[in-house]
């Protein structure tokens, strides 16, 4: 996944080179090639069986070459590591596989192993003295195509050799061994389907390693693995035991599923949900997110004042406080959390007081403030001040709004952005309103006017200006707005009267300072719910 300092074709190359023994290990999809490169080990065989046996065909070149590379695709693009793909005999003649090896290169697959059997190829362990060998010049022939086709000078193709498969002796074996490795062969797989490696072991002596060599030894598996050391065998790949090993897996969870009708009998027996989220690099893309993907909004977090009751509603808020009333069948607080989530807004929390345990929202956090009788919006912000960040989203905790409402709000700049609605229609306010006084005036023909707040408060003389709006109860904050407010909040806890303090008191105290409070106008299209004709309307507005 990320670039490896060695070409794969080089740590391929290196490994066939090596005095050591090395060993690579089947897969055949992009998750059991991770799981393979995370056991350690250096290398994956691009089984034919396996990969026929994933897609539910026939090792018999029924799937198509190019769903084969398809699926290396896959496989290559989750690993650092090198594949070495079973090529079965090149898909066709000498042209095939030139294109194969081209295919094969763009795809960053280290290598290719092609048998001297014809098109199409039968599994070696399926009637294999019955398999026609190819003819040794054209096999030749392809081996010298391939190499001629290759772009990358480390590319690596193996030639395997079927002569023993198909009953022929040792003698044969090398003399076709000798003509491979003339053609360009960069090492020699000589297969066979004893259970003893009696014939192999005859051939390496024989052999002498003018080339690596390279065995699969699924049917004489019980050779201890030294011998083949010994031997001064370059590569052993184990070829099919991924595939057998999820084949058994999947045979029992799906009869014991079967079987009993529940998941109990095998949850704890099978890889967990977030394993795969794992495998499948799910952090790797939160992590993306953070960078690419409106990161602004992703980083913004939603803190809801909702620790009063609700006194316009006390029949209705007996067990529950008022965030929690049903409005079209779902409580307002999950309206709220909606529309935050609409934006991106995932972090949302919510400070409790009266009847705290009856809020219980999915998707939203809960602190609780335990003086919330005795106490105002400032502590209750106080209570939440550990989730404070550099973009914070404070709401009060009966609002119901149209979507647009918190988007445009999120665009503004400044550190801090109050809306403030412009509409003169204080009839329809049930609660009591915050009023505002403004820089400038609504200009409903400007879109982004520059607008800060001069002062705020719950009534207004008749003889003074009237006000400029409301505040609908829902602040912005960046990251200086949240140094001014910590500041703020401790300046004001040493008033005796700070736990009765609301919001409106803290922002006072700020324009005070001389701190731009910024504006952002809007007109209608909210709501508050304060009391028992609210809700109607409220359905209304939500419908
Ligand atoms: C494969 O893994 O598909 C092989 C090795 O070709 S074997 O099945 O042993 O022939
Ligand atoms: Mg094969």
């Amino acid at each position: 996944m990320s670039t490896p300092a060695i070409s794969k074709t080089r740590q391929l190359r290196n490994m066939l080179q090596s005095n050591q023994l090395e060993f690579i290990m089947e897969a055949h999809n992009g998750i059991s090639a991770r799981i393979v490169e995370e056991a350690g080990f250096k290398g994956i065989w691009g089984s034919g069986l396996a990969l026929s046996a994933q897609f539910g065909v026939r090792d018999n070149n029924e799937a198509s070459w190019t769903q084969v590379v398809e699926m290396l695709e896959f496989m290559s693009d989750v690993t650092d590591i090198p594949i070495l793909l079973d090529g079965d005999t090149g898909y066709g003649n000498f042209n095939n596989m030139r294109r194969l090896v081209r295919k094969l290169e763009q795809r960053d697959i280290a290598g290719v192993c092609i048998e001297d059997k014809l098109f199409p190829k039968t599994n070696s362990f399926i009637s294999g003295e019955r398999q026609p060998l190819a003819d040794m010049d054209e096999f030749s022939g392809k081996i010298k195509a391939g190499k001629d086709s290759q772009l990358d000078d480390d590319f690596n193709i193996v030639a395997r050799i079927e002569a023993l498969i198909a009953g022929w002796d040792v003698r044969e074996a090398l003399r076709r061994a000798e003509a491979y490795h003339e053609a360009g062969a960069d090492a020699i797989l000589i297969h066979s389907k004893m259970s003893k490696p009696d014939e192999i072991l005859e051939f390496c002596q024989e052999w002498a390693n003018r080339a690596p060599v390279v065995i699969v030894p699924t049917k004489y598996y019980s050779t201890p693995t030294d011998v083949f050391r010994k031997a001064d065998i370059s590569l052993v790949i184990w070829a099919n035991h991924m595939i057998r090993t999820a084949v058994a897996a999947m045979q029992a969870t799906a009869n014991e599923v079967f079987e009993n009708q529940t998941l109990v009998v095998v949850e704890d027996k099978i890889a967990s949900v977030n394993e795969l989220f794992r495998l499948q690099g799910a952090d790797e893309l939160v992590q993306a997110e953070k960078r690419y993907f409106n990161p602004d909004r992703d980083r913004t977090k939603a803190i809801i004042l909702a620790a009063s009751r609700g006194r316009a509603l006390e029949s209705l808020t007996r067990d529950k406080p008022k965030v929690m009333l049903p409005i079209n069948g779902k409580p307002l607080l999950r309206h709220m959390a909606d529309e935050f989530k609409k934006q991106g807004i995932n972090d949302i929390t919510v400070v409790a007081g009266y009847k705290a345990d009856a809020i219980d929202v999915q998707g939203v956090k809960k602190v609780l403030n335990p003086d919330h009788e005795t106490t105002g919006e400032l502590q209750s912000l106080i209570c939440a001040q550990d989730n404070f960040t550099d973009d914070i989203l404070l709401t009060y905790g009966d609002l119901l709004f149209r979507t647009y409402i918190l988007q445009d709000l999120l665009d503004v700049p400044g550190d801090l952005v109050m809306v403030v609605d412009s509409a003169n229609s204080d009839t329809r306010f049930t609660g009591s309103p915050d009023y505002t006084w403004c820089s400038e005036e609504d200009d409903r023909s400007l879109l982004g006017a520059d607008v800060d707040l001069k002062a705020i408060a719950d009534c207004y003389d008749d003889q003074g200006p009237p006000p400029s709006g409301r505040w609908i109860g829902m602040l912005h904050i960046r990251a200086r707005g949240m140094e001014w407010i910590k500041q703020a909040l401790e300046e004001l806890q040493q008033h005796e009267d700070y736990r009765q303090i609301g919001i409106p008191h803290l922002l006072e105290h700020l324009v005070k300072q001389g701190k731009p409070v910024k504006v952002h106008y809007i007109h209608g299209h909210w709501m508050d719910v304060n009391a028992l004709e609210d809700l109607d309307r409220a359905g209304d507005f939500t419908k």
